[in-house]
């Protein structure tokens, strides 16, 4: 359908990883060697809107070493992918969006962090808690949307 000029929708997200020293419940059986239990997501904001208005698939790929390293999720998801491995990698993410948008998928990278960061007194918090967290706030844009799009989007 038709783009509607001077105009933009614009789309707050979140990309980041959890990680988690192994041996730990969410994780059994983990490979020989593999010293970390981890996810990676692209998520909504803590009580955010339905992100799958917009975002229908997203792709994850992972570090070569590992078996299918590309892990593909439809909506409506999760989005997430867990692994457990020995260490960290950038993960490649691609976004695809609703067909009526006529958008092509977008890409974007997240490095996974599995060690304990910051402070002393933040990495001595993640030791105890075991528990790692890095996470990001990602914008989308979508610049003169077509009529369709912005349909649905603004009735979301
Ligand atoms: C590193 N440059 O050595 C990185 C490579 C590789 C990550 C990290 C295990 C894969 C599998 C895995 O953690 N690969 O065995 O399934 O730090």
């Amino acid at each position: 359908s038709k783009r509607i000029r001077n105009t933009q929708l614009r789309r707050h997200f979140i990309i980041g990883n959890e990680s988690y020293v192994l041996p730990h419940p969410l994780f059994p059986d983990p490979p020989d060697g593999h010293t970390k239990g981890w996810k990676v997501y692209v998520r909504p904001l803590p009580n955010g809107p339905d992100m799958t208005t917009w975002l229908k698939k997203v792709q994850l790929k992972l570090h070569h070493t590992y078996a299918n390293a590309s892990r593909t999720i439809e909506a409506p998801g999760p989005f997430e992918v867990s692994e457990t491995g020995y260490g960290e990698f950038g993960v490649e993410i691609r976004l695809y969006f609703a067909p009526e948008s006529s958008e092509k998928a977008v890409y974007r990278e997240h490095y996974l962090v599995l060690a304990p960061y910051g402070t002393d007194e933040q990495k001595a918090r993640q030791e105890r808690e075991n528990l790692v967290v890095s996470e990001r706030l990602e914008t989308i844009e979508f610049n003169e949307p077509t009529h369709d799009f912005f349909k649905t989007m603004v009735s979301e």
